[in-house]
């Protein structure tokens, strides 16, 4: 008899969904968020029936109230290793490569997600993953304190490592080891009240940079968001201080546009938590430390590496003009300048896909009808799209932006988190550290695209 393993998908949609519960008990205001972008999608629906068909037809109506993306910062090579084996149990894989070291923050990051398009569509869960360079920290001596102190640590419980190892020998778990992954895998994300240094330690690792005192002090990398997906991340950006939340001062990514983008975030600030601090003589301390925020994020098409350029270039150009205060006291100058250099970006679906500024699937518009009529072989794609035999849908962008990474971390670790790093990319010791490549996500998109043109002919 074949043993009957419990499917990837479904233990990452009972992992996102246990996190989610985890999330909300710790962090109040996620819950909040959580109702607000409901509501709001809601309203955009109601309000758009014709995306509401889009989605539907397209078989992505289901998936945006799940949908939600998470972040971690890891302090050493072997929890990367290790957690990149964590995340495969869920169908996850490393996709992409963030050097952050360029806007003053000492890590380099991927993101664990999902790639085809069936695991997409059942639950794209997706964790931006941070590992710190040490290597980037001037302070000789400070730098070897935090490594004998990160080597000290053991982030994963002895139940999820015996779990791994028994899904990488057997291929798959049962209904009983994924219940129990679930509840095991979650413990590495937890908070914890109770820091691992006193509180001098505490203060030497967050004035060299509060980052380093977010990874090296603590028991964990507790989750430091969740970000629900929006369908309309400006009204949610309106009515966070109605709910009483304080929303950063501006949305990270490209303008509001008819024909979305990539992905525009905004994110509300980080809480001041009570933590205790273990001093010399046993004696506890109470201090506090900010490290955990919301996030919100609205998805829009992939773009291929022609259009992507562009908006590189564009976005430069903004931030050459114009960088926004924390304060908020120029957001409205840059929302406009943002605005006024994005117009150089065709804002309709079919410039964005005849200029192959954008990638885009294909299907008949009438699957069963359309395909057995057949015979559509010499007729020219454009000219079946023109007849309204094929349509060409967006393909949503899933990953995340280096630029934009950069604000949400600069705006959650305080107003002096401009420190200073040494920087340079180097994306081949972040693989070395995984113990694998990472994805290139142009390619994943281009698949994509690749085979719904397959399947039409
Ligand atoms: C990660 C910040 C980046 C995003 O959505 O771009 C991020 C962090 O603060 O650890 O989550
Ligand atoms: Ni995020």
């Amino acid at each position: 008899m074949t043993p009957s393993y419990i499917a990837s998908d479904t233990i990452r949609t009972a992992f996102s969904r246990a996190m989610s519960a985890m999330y909300r008990q710790e962090v109040p205001q996620y819950g909040t968020l959580l109702e607000l972008v409901a509501e709001i999608n809601a309203r955009v629906l109601r309000d758009d029936p014709a995306l509401a068909a889009r989605l539907s037809e397209s078989d992505q109506l289901n998936r945006i109230s799940e949908e939600r993306h998470g972040a971690i910062r890891l302090g050493t090579a072997d929890e990367l290793a290790m957690i990149r084996r964590l995340f495969a149990v869920m169908g996850m894989v490393p996709v992409g490569y963030y050097d952050l070291s360029e806007a003053g923050i000492p890590v380099h990051s991927t993101a664990f997600r999902p790639v085809t398009e069936q695991a997409l569509r059942r639950n794209p869960f997706r964790v931006f993953t941070s590992l710190l360079r040490l290597d980037l920290i001037a302070d000789a001596r400070l730098r070897a304190d935090a490594e004998e102190r990160l080597s000290r640590r053991d982030i994963f419980t002895p139940g999820v490592r015996r779990l791994i190892d028994r899904h990488e020998s057997q291929g798959g778990l049962n209904a009983e080891d994924a219940e129990q992954f679930v509840e095991e895998a979650l413990e590495t994300f937890r908070w914890h009240h109770e820091a691992t240094v006193d509180h001098a330690t505490y203060l030497r690792f967050l004035q060299t940079h509060r980052l380093l005192a977010d990874v090296v002090c603590f028991r964990g990398p507790h989750i430091n968001h969740l970000t629900p997906r929006t369908l309309d991340i400006d009204a949610v950006q309106r009515e966070m201080p109605v709910r009483g939340i304080v929303p950063k001062a501006v949305i990270e990514g490209p303008p509001s546009r008819r024909c979305p983008i990539l992905l525009r975030q905004t994110s509300f600030k980080a809480l001041q938590e009570r933590v205790n601090f273990l001093d010399g003589d046993g004696q506890q301390r109470l201090g506090s430390h900010t490290a955990r925020f919301g996030e919100i994020e609205q998805r829009g098409v992939a773009l291929t590496p022609a259009g992507r350029a562009v908006y590189d270039r564009l976005l430069a150009e903004v931030r050459d003009a114009i960088i926004p205060h924390d304060d908020g006291s120029n957001a409205e100058a840059y929302q406009t300048t943002l605005a006024a250099v994005f117009a150089q970006l065709p804002d309709d679906w079919e410039t964005l896909r005849r200029e192959r500024l954008a990638y885009f699937s294909y299907r008949y518009a009438i699957p069963d009808v359309h395909r057995a009529t057949g015979h559509f072989e010499l007729d020219s794609l454009e000219e079946l799209i023109a007849d309204g035999i094929v349509v060409a849908e967006p393909i949503t962008y899933e990953d995340f932006l280096p630029v934009s990474a950069a604000g949400i971390f600069q705006s959650n670790l305080g107003d002096d988190a401009r420190q200073e790093v040494g920087q340079n990319a180097n994306q081949a010791a972040l693989e070395r550290d995984l113990g694998v490549g990472v994805a290139d996500p142009f390619a994943i998109y281009e698949q994509m695209e690749q085979a719904s043109l397959a399947s039409l002919f």
